[in-house]
């Protein structure tokens, strides 16, 4: 087989550079290890960024979206006993961002895709990556006990942290850079109205917590757990329970509790592999890089990169030669560290620190007064949650 871009993974970052190659006539296949059923299970981000709605219209996914997304024009910070609304709209001269669950967005572009006649493979194992600093770069893998070889002009990994694109990079050719963080997030989602039209991060001596919908009659909740915690210890009780102890008391009594339809586990890091290309490799989403979700930057981070990965192929395609696919990496890098540092950010001053001591945790006061206090402060707070320029 052969064909212009090889996709490996069909999460968003897949999906977002399968719909917007195959919109301008670029050849492309998706290759993915789990069942496309696998894939459309999983419930992760919540909120869009303009950039990322612009880039779902652009790739012709974007009418659900219009219908059921909930356009936010502002979100909350609970701090102990006291709270502040940071109005995005107004701070950011008229930003806002979209609640759409990732879940969805998945959805859409997965039945764009099939509704034209680019090809995916689910279910695929032995996933390899071959000559892709060479002349004919390609990949190869296995389909119901069938090996295939896909050759190709350019190899976009979009397969995620535990992929095998970036492992696929010379050890001596990547940098990798990474924060562990002591806790991790208890997310649960329910079929339950949620508790406040907006989001409320709440900074709690007791840990953080997270109110968040999916939909006026959906909401997906977090509470900071230890990382040595397990899922299965946490009844829906407890979690409910606990969420009410670590928001305002008004947000705590308007908490619907009902059944959980999901819940996990998810450890927080901070992560960045340089370069995000390679010959003819380019790394994008999370394979190339993780945020904790505290600033709502990891779904929304994938967009930038398929936005600078699409325009790389494309000049690469009209003969730019190499050159274009270096940019991507330099342009990807820069934006990609200015999110990893507002996420950062967000999560050094809303969570509790085990290791923190006297000092840091003065630090932390402080970062909270100054927000409390600063429109400008809050300014440059609400500039990196709409998301910065591509
Ligand atoms: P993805 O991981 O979504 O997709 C990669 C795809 O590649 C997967 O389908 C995988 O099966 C496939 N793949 C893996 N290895 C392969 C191989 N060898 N061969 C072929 N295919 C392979 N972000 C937020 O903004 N807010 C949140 O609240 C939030 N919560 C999260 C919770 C969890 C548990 C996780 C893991 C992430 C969360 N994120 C959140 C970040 C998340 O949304 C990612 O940023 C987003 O999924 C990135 O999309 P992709 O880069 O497409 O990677
Ligand atoms: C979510 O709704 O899943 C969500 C929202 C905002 C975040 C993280 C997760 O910062």
């Amino acid at each position: 087989m052969r064909t212009k871009v090889a996709i490996i993974g069909s999460g968003p970052a897949g999906l977002l550079l399968g719909q917007l190659l195959t919109g301008s006539g670029v050849d492309n296949v998706i290759v993915e290890r789990q069942t496309r059923e696998h894939v459309l299970g999983r419930i992760r981000a919540g909120v869009l960024e303009k950039g990322m709605v612009s880039l779902l219209e652009r790739a012709g996914c974007d009418a659900r979206l219009h219908k059921e997304g909930l356009i936010h024009e502002g979100f909350e910070i609970a701090d102990n006993d006291r709270r502040i609304h940071i109005d995005l709209k107004k701070l950011t001269g008229g930003d806002t961002v979209t609640v759409y669950g990732q879940t969805e967005v998945t959805a859409d572009l997965m039945a764009a895709r099939e509704q034209g006649s680019a090809q995916t493979f689910y279910s695929a194992s032995d996933v390899a990556l071959h000559d892709f600093d060479g002349a004919s770069p390609h990949v190869t893998f296995t389909v119901d006990g069938q090996a295939h070889r896909l050759d190709c002009d350019i190899i976009a990994g979009c397969d995620g942290y535990h992929g095998v694109s970036r492992q696929s990079l010379p050890e001596r050719s990547r940098t990798l850079y990474e924060r562990l963080y002591d806790f991790g997030w208890l997310g649960l989602l329910a079929d339950v109205p949620p508790a406040t039209q907006e989001l409320v991060y709440s900074r709690n001596e007791r840990g953080f917590a997270l109110v968040s919908m999916r939909s006026p009659t959906r909401s997906r909740y977090y509470v900071q757990v230890d990382t040595s915690e397990k899922v299965e210890n946490w009844g829906d009780d407890r979690f409910w329970d606990e969420l009410r102890q670590r928001v305002p008391a008004d947000v705590a009594e308007h908490v619907t509790t009902g059944p959980s339809i999901e819940k996990s586990i998810a450890q927080l890091r901070s992560f960045v592999c340089e370069p995000m290309r390679f010959g003819r490799l380019l790394l994008c989403g999370d394979a190339a890089h993780i945020v904790p979700p505290t600033g709502a930057k990891g779904l929304n981070l994938a967009a930038s990169d398929i936005h600078y990965a699409f325009e790389a192929i494309r000049d690469f395609l009209d003969n730019a030669g190499d050159g274009a696919l270096a940019d991507y990496s330099v342009r990807a890098l820069t934006r990609v560290w200015k999110a990893e540092r507002f996420s950062w950010w967000m999560t050094s001053v809303l969570h509790n620190f085990k290791d923190h001591s006297g000092f840091e945790r003065r630090l932390q006061q402080a970062e909270m007064d100054y927000i409390f206090g600063s429109e400008r402060g809050r300014a440059a707070l609400a500039e990196n949650y709409v998301g910065l320029p591509y």
